[in-house]
């Protein structure tokens, strides 16, 4: 393992290595007596020689420490301690470990372990922060029960578990040290109970900035709604007197299950109708929800290694997936899924960056947040539940939590529970853990006395370290329609496991349409002629609503593909398929506006690339912006309508059938302004009483290159606004047209409100050059030159950022010979820079293929 030596640099190191921790930890005490810049933890630690362990090495992690003190058993030790770690002989019985170490939080720019935001002290320990707090074995697989002491003039001093009083707490589960939290500042609550199935009454608390307190509510009914739903769909109770959440405004990712204090970028929590979208309000309450499903899983079942994420990240994925289909709409949440899947996880599983859902090596464990051990590995759970069906799948979950309570696991102790209760072998299915890529499923028909006969065959390209694959289970969902569009046959899951393997569909009448891979019930990529007619007909009548959309998307796909290829003009068919979407008054206004995003210019690249044609993505954007105006042009006549029809009356809800007629009505809003110069976009923006409709009428004007009043009055407005700012900054550069992309973004790096040190400000401004595709790859290279500058300056203030942000170079090999050239020089400077950190390393150098 990493640091197995004292003396080890950071290491890649292998899940095949994974030998039991030498000591285990029965108790550890703290107290803090907090100081900005001089910081004193101490601790105390029970150790006993743990009887599994062969290597009997005592090891304990430690970074940026300095160590004031050290005793075992009471006898002062002077340790041999290196930057990463210390060893010691010890006995081979129980002892007491205490240390003293200081530590300087305020100038912990990286946001690991204990740091200062806005005054007040918070810690991010997940995956290997804690060592940056105390020396531990900073490992999932040692898990204590930690009894923490606050010393501090903060008037809110938090720690896991029960409060006992004077910042002193207590957590009764044991648990690993990336779980450990503390935050302490002066800081406001909102207050609510939640009754648990049982009967015991759990008290529930927001931490916020004084100020902040209005846009607690929401967050509030979205934990207790989780709360709930959890009983309700798994049986899973919540087991301590308290949970509180606190909100953080620097911070690298969402948010972090700690147990009983979750803490949470305030991105992810705060929300008012003033201030947040539509959008910020569905994003909030997936994250409530996903960090407190983790209280299971993850928090009583946990990871034995950091191989094993995707145990607690696909399984929490995919529960919180569930739980927003409950609460907003299946369909249009599994469009939604989908379309973040395709945009992250299809792009990383295709490119150098792919890697299994359970990785095999790793150098820094932080680079392996991703989409693949989330979004696929949540994909992966749901493909169980299809192959196995729902009662046998809960059946399996009970199990787990019964026989798993309270310890460390594996991707083969999650998979056993399933087996014994199904008596199914599941030794194919963990291919999907085990191999990277996006299994391609090429569909061949063929009709013959009544019988429809579906042959499928299966491949996985290439990816880093993985030349060739095995066959894996894949359960593609099937529907059979005639030409009426009536269902002539239920839907089947066809299991396919062979790489080429026949379906057949007897005693029929006429050759049917299929509807394959309903729902998305793999996570695959089909391989199938079918015609535009054949696309039309699906998007009018197939009744699964995801391949509905499907359809429609394929031939909004094909019909791009065509223009950027041929030069051809849009397709009549497709428009005609629009129209006829937009004045059907069955369809929810939320799938409407889902078939009128159409592609992504990511998306369209992608077909060219599978079809052997270099993307130009200029060349796309012009053309994106001929198809919305011929699309916009196409349903003229009705836009009006729609646009009065989806007006919301009233105040302000979040809820779903309002939020989709916004949707709605802002998705005819972009298209009038492309129409009538942003007219009705500037009143809109006049009248907007709400985030949602002031910022989507701002998006329009700025698209249309007329809003610099409006942009300059939302700045004045909102200038003390952290998070509406944010938006702000991202949409200067989000709406930069092609070369005017990369040098808006440099400019706002000037802005008096920027700053390197709130990951979300800079992720505002990078994140949306990166998301600007057609700027961001302007043949000038600006944008690859400006992206550079910015990691290369930001690695030396927080390396997790930078390296995250590095992904978006990981479709250079796409490009023609000049942007690769380019994007390699950007990525080989980075990579050259000196000192740069250890992430960022790992990053570049998997990017340039090394
Ligand atoms: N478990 C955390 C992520 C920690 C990331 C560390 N780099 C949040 C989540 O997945 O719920
Ligand atoms: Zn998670």
């Amino acid at each position: 393992m990493k640091d197995a030596s004292p003396a080890a640099a950071p290491l890649e190191i292998f899940l095949s290595d994974y030998t039991p921790p030498a000591y285990l930890v029965d108790t550890v005490e703290l107290t803090f007596k907090l100081h900005p810049t001089k910081t004193r933890v101490i601790s105390k630690i029970a150790f006993r020689p743990n009887p599994e362990a062969t290597d009997k090495t005592f090891y304990l992690h430690g970074e940026d420490l300095t160590l004031i003190r050290a005793s075992i058993d009471g006898q002062d030790w002077k340790p041999y301690a290196t930057e990463h770690g210390l060893t010691a002989r010890v006995p081979d019985a129980p002892f007491i470990w205490e240390a003293e170490v200081e530590i300087s939080p305020s100038t912990n720019t990286a946001l690991e372990g204990l740091y200062m935001s806005n005054g007040m002290y918070c810690t991010q320990c997940e995956a290997e922060g804690f060592r940056k707090i105390s020396y531990y074995p900073d490992r999932p697989d040692v898990m204590a029960v930690f009894t923490v002491t606050i010393e501090g003039d903060e008037k809110v001093k938090l720690s896991n578990g029960n409060d006992l009083g004077d910042g002193k707490w207590h957590d009764p589960h044991p648990k690993p040290a990336y779980l450990f939290a503390l935050v302490a500042g002066d800081l406001v609550n909102l207050h609510d109970t939640f009754t648990t199935k049982s009967g015991r009454e759990v008290d529930l608390n927001i931490y916020v900035r004084d100020g902040d307190l209005h846009k607690t509510p929401f967050g509030m009914d979205a934990l207790k709604r989780s709360m709930k739903w959890d009983e309700d769909v798994y049986g899973r109770e919540y087991d301590l007197d308290l949970f509180n959440i606190v909100a953080v405004d620097d911070f690298n990712m969402g948010a972090m299950e700690n147990k009983g204090l979750n803490i949470f970028n305030s991105s992810a929590v705060l929300a008012s109708p003033d201030t947040s979208t539509d959008g910020n309000f569905h994003r909030i309450e997936t994250i409530i929800a996903h960090e407190y499903f983790h209280n299971w899983t993850g928090n009583r079942i946990t990871c034995r290694d950091w191989f094993q994420l995707c145990l607690k990240e696909g399984l929490t994925v995919f529960r919180d997936q569930q739980f927003s289909g409950d609460t907003r709409g299946h369909a249009v949440e599994r469009i939604n899924d989908v379309l973040q899947l395709r945009a992250r996880q299809f792009r990383e599983d295709n490119g150098p960056l792919a890697h299994p859902v359970r990785p095999e090596s790793f150098v820094e464990i932080n680079n392996f947040y991703t989409a693949t051990v989330y979004e696929k590995g949540a994909e992966v759970i749901g493909m169980l539940k299809t192959l196995i069906g729902d009662e046998a799948y809960y059946e399996g979950c009970d199990l787990y939590f019964t026989r798993h309570d309270g310890q460390a696991c594996t991707i083969e102790d999650w998979l056993k529970c399933f087996e014994d209760t199904t008596g199914r072998d599941l030794t194919q299915f963990k291919l999907w853990y085990q191999q990277a890529g996006t299994p391609r499923v090429k569909v061949d028909e063929a009709f013959q006395d009544g019988t429809y006969t579906l042959t499928f065959t299966q491949s996985t390209p290439p990816t880093p370290g993985q030349d060739t694959k095995d066959p894996r289970v894949i359960p593609i969902a099937v529907g059979l329609l005639n030409d009426a569009g009536e269902e002539i046959h239920p839907t089947k899951i066809c299991e396919v496991t062979d790489e080429v393997h026949k379906f057949r569909f007897t005693s029929l009448d006429a050759k049917p349409i299929p509807s394959i891979n309903r729902g998305f019930s793999a996570p695959i990529i089909l391989e199938r002629e079918q015609s535009n007619a054949e696309r039309a007909f699906l998007l009018a009548h197939d009744t699964d609503p995801f391949n509905k959309w499907e359809a429609g998307r394929a031939l909004a796909r094909d019909v791009m593909v065509r223009m950027v290829t041929e030069d051809a003009t849009p397709d009549q068919a497709y428009l005609d398929g629009l129209v006829a979407v937009a004045r059907d008054d069955t369809l929810d206004p939320g799938f409407k506006a889902f078939c009128f995003s159409g592609p992504s210019n990511d998306d369209i690249q992608q077909a060219l690339v599978d079809s052997g044609v270099t993307p130009d993505p200029t060349k796309i954007f012009l053309t994106g912006q001929t198809l919305n105006l011929s699309i916009s042009q196409a349903v003229q006549d009705l836009l009006p309508r729609i646009y009065a029809e989806m007006q919301v009356t009233g105040p302000y809800s979040p809820k779903v059938e309002d939020s989709d007629r916004r949707a709605w009505g802002n998705a005819a809003l972009a298209m009038l302004s492309r129409l009538d110069g942003g007219a009705q976009a500037a009143k809109q923006y006049e009248t907007a009483d709400n985030m949602t409709q002031q910022l989507a009428a701002l998006g329009c004007l700025l698209r249309a290159e007329v809003g610099e009043n409006q942009n300059q009055a939302f700045y004045d407005q909102w200038k003390d606004d952290r998070l509406v700012m944010d938006k702000w900054f991202a949409m200067q550069v989000m709406h930069a047209k092609l070369d005017k992309a990369a040098p808006k973004a440099q400019a706002m790096t000037q802005h008096p409100d920027f700053t390197m040190t709130n990951p979300n400000r800079f992720r505002a401004v990078f994140g949306a050059l990166g998301g600007n595709v057609a700027g961001f790859h302007d043949r000038s290279g600006e944008g690859y030159r400006v992206m550079a500058d910015a990691l290369i300056t930001l690695d030396k203030i927080n390396p997790q950022t930078t390296a995250r942000m590095t992904t978006v170079f990981d479709t250079w090999r796409r490009y023609d010979a000049d942007r690769q050239a380019m994007m390699r020089e950007a990525l080989e400077r980075i990579k050259a820079t000196e000192g740069l950190s250890g992430d960022t390393t790992e990053m570049v150098t998997r990017l340039l293929g090394g």
